[in-house]
């Protein structure tokens, strides 16, 4: 039996405020957690929902950087425009505060200074990579250079975007400082670690003992961790963006983000409540972090052994992660605009916020990566939402006011169809209720929409339509029960769809029946009258969705007109001929192509060089198919030193060119000339 709780304290992972919440965001996090907090309340329990921004850390400081203001700037614009847009999009958060509140850097500065005066972190002092021009020692993600795998010139210190690679910065030929392009020197400094690896033993037993219930993509996330062996974690860094460490020789050094950002559901439950201990240290609360899967290592192994090393506090129940959400195939990106932006869809797509919540439900990335597609919202608005919601309830409702002028009929006697309709409705109740409180939500709307099904099979089989000239005694009976199945309708809807439940009671002239009351067939009085029906849901034509589509088109273009611009560098510094004598570069014919496996970008190529026949690894999987290569004549550096790309031995490189949208095109000789052929 299920451990019963007092109060729920539910939490949802804190959006950087570096740019706008999207699709991915809403999907992967703040749509579930909102359908999980509004079905709390609707059962009467004491349950608070957590949010807010999170201000600090590198990326933010990037962006201010790149747009040359203030990262405080950069802050206050995105935290205001995350908060109205979920407003606007009914994230019923009880509070939404932000990491740069003094009552979270006294929290988070509280709680790192019990920890260190406790002994519970380790002090090191470690060699990092420090700008001298910028006076200033360096992140990752500040450090760029030569990707050793695919030669991108600009790939972070920490990933390159050209061929994905997750990279440190050591491993970066000709690495420089992003800030200043200086080469770095390396400069001792000292940081505070968390022992991560002292908690191995709690953790097993907590997680792997404790919580088989968890979801198996985060269970299994938490397993490998484990079965890896974690590493004392650095919880500061040398940044003067975030919460100076509160001890004594730390000038210069703030909290890491990730230690100070999961404090930030403490300091916004003191922010909501004098109660907040109530809620975050008696075990009779339940905690449940909603959360991406790339923060699950954060809120299963670190922040609950920093709650572990306080001692003070409660761990959570569970962290019901969710998978990513691809955009037309591709993943969501903020940094290329690759998204659908809430706010834009809610300047866009007025009085359809149901719509979209709808959909991000349906579609939730629950247990894999999922697509959101244009057509697929579409088709689910028009096939689902408009075809068997709206259909059905616009159908009661109208009837209602042709035959009865909008006043509820009485119920006469059952027939065997009618109990049997309404067993079924009244199975819909504990069903539900299982799969929301176990937060399988695809499951919980199809449960929800099943009312919606039943109340659609019930009025076409019954065709009150017709029996109204012969039986009009049985279709008081008939619309009677079809009115009912709608206010049902409007209880269960409520926690996916509330601005759609508000409308239905609306017309319905109620005000919100209680959830307990799901599967009572007298939520309408006979006599009462309902309001003037209207449309719960509207079609959405092939033009909006085209009017989208032309949008992320665009998108696309301005990236690679974007990328072709940046790649138009200044000339190179200048060689002798004999530097350029060292180069060999040959005409040959491309004999085989291949995708490589895995990579998105990466071609295998089989080239008759006139030399010999060789394999090359090029990454120009986005712009040619394998079809098209074959037997074309290219120029090729066949003495440059041989790479291994994803397992494949490359040896000499392609030369191509790129057009204005940033599109590589293939050099090759105006005529035909023999494989071998001298390029000089
Ligand atoms: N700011 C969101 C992210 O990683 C991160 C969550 C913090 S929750 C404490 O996208
Ligand atoms: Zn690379």
């Amino acid at each position: 039996m299920a451990k019963e709780f007092k109060r729920y304290l539910v939490t949802s992972a804190l959006p950087y405020a570096n740019g706008p919440v999207h699709i991915g965001h809403l999907a992967g996090v703040y749509v579930p957690s909102d359908i999980y907090v509004r079905y709390l309340r609707l059962r009467g329990r004491d349950v608070i929902s957590i949010c807010g921004s999170d201000e600090h850390g590198v990326a933010i400081t990037i962006k201010a950087r790149k747009e040359g203001v203030t990262p405080q700037q950069i802050i206050d614009r995105y935290h205001n425009l995350i908060k109205t847009s979920f407003e606007r999009f009914g994230i019923s958060f009880d509070i939404y505060s932000r990491t740069s509140s003094p009552v979270h850097a006294q929290t988070a500065s509280d709680f790192f200074r019990k920890l260190y005066s406790e002994g519970k972190f380790i002090e090191k002092t470690s060699l990092q990579y420090y700008d001298e021009e910028a006076q200033q020692f360096l992140a990752d993600r500040y450090i760029v250079g030569t990707c050793p795998h695919c030669g991108n010139e600009r790939a972070y210190g920490d990933q390159c975007e050209q061929c994905g690679s997750t990279l440190s910065p050591d491993e970066l030929i000709n690495p420089h400082s992003a800030l200043s392009g200086s080469p770095l020197v390396k400069r001792e400094t000292k940081h505070w670690y968390l022992p991560l690896d002292q908690y191995e033993g709690f953790l097993r037993h907590w997680i792997l003992d404790g919580h088989k219930e968890w979801r198996p993509n985060v269970y299994g996330q938490c397993k490998s961790w484990l079965d890896l062996g974690l590493q004392p974690r650095a919880v500061s860094r040398d940044l003067d963006w975030g919460i100076p460490v509160p001890v004594e020789g730390a000038e210069g050094k703030v909290l890491y983000v990730w230690f100070d950002a999961p404090i930030g559901y403490i300091s916004a439950t003191k922010e909501l409540t004098p109660d907040w201990e109530r809620y975050w240290k008696d075990p009779e609360t339940k905690m449940v972090h909603f959360i991406g899967k790339d923060n699950i290592v954060f809120h299963c192994i670190v922040f609950p052994s920093m709650l572990k090393a306080h001692g003070d506090y409660i761990l959570p129940e569970n962290v019901p992660a969710n998978e990513f959400l691809n955009l037309e195939g591709e993943k969501i990106s903020t940094s290329r605009n690759w998204a659908v932006w809430l706010h834009e869809y809610l300047d866009e797509f007025p009085g359809k916020e149901d719509v979209l919540r709808y959909v991000l439900c349906a579609n939730a990335p629950e247990s894999k990566d999922n697509d959101f597609t244009w057509k697929d919202f579409q088709a689910r608005n028009n096939n689902e939402l408009v075809a068997v919601l709206g259909n059905f309830v616009n159908r009661a409702l109208v009837l209602t006011q042709k035959y009865y002028e909008g006043v509820v009929p009485p119920c006469g006697a059952l027939t065997d169809y009618d109990r049997e309709t309404i067993a079924e409705l009244q199975r819909v109740k504990s069903v539900l209720e299982q799969d929301l409180e176990n937060f399988r939500f695809r499951e919980a709307l199809k449960d929800a929409m099943n009312v919606a099904r039943i109340g659609n099979k019930y009025l076409a089989d019954s065709e009150p339509w017709k029996v109204i000239k012969t039986d009009p005694e049985r279709v008081k009976t008939i619309l009677n029960i079809a009115l009912q199945i709608t206010a049902n309708l409007s209880i269960v809807i409520e926690p996916f769809m509330p601005f759609s439940a508000e409308k239905l009671r609306r017309m319905l002239q109620v005000d919100s029946f209680d959830w307990e009351r799901i599967g009572s067939m007298d939520l309408l009085a006979a006599g009462h009258t309902i309001g003037k029906p209207e449309l719960l849901f509207e079609k959405i034509e092939d033009d909006v969705i085209q009017k989208q589509l032309d949008k992320l088109a665009a998108t696309k273009a301005a990236n690679k007109a974007a990328e072709a611009s940046q790649n138009i560098e200044n000339q190179k510094d200048e060689i002798s001929f004999d530097d350029f004598q060292k180069m060999d570069i040959r005409v040959s014919t491309i004999l085989e192509a291949e995708k490589v496996a895995k990579t998105k970008k990466l071609l295998k190529l089989t080239v008759d060089t006139g030399i010999d026949k060789r394999v090359i690894v090029s990454g120009i999987a986005e712009y040619f198919t394998p079809e098209e290569l074959v037997g074309q004549q290219v120029l090729v550096l066949v003495n440059l030193a041989p790479r291994t790309l994803k397992g494949i031995e490359s040896r000499g490189m392609i030369l191509m060119g790129e057009n204005a949208d940033g599109r590589l095109v293939l050099l090759k000789p105006a005529a035909a000339v023999f494989n071998g052929s001298i390029v000089g």
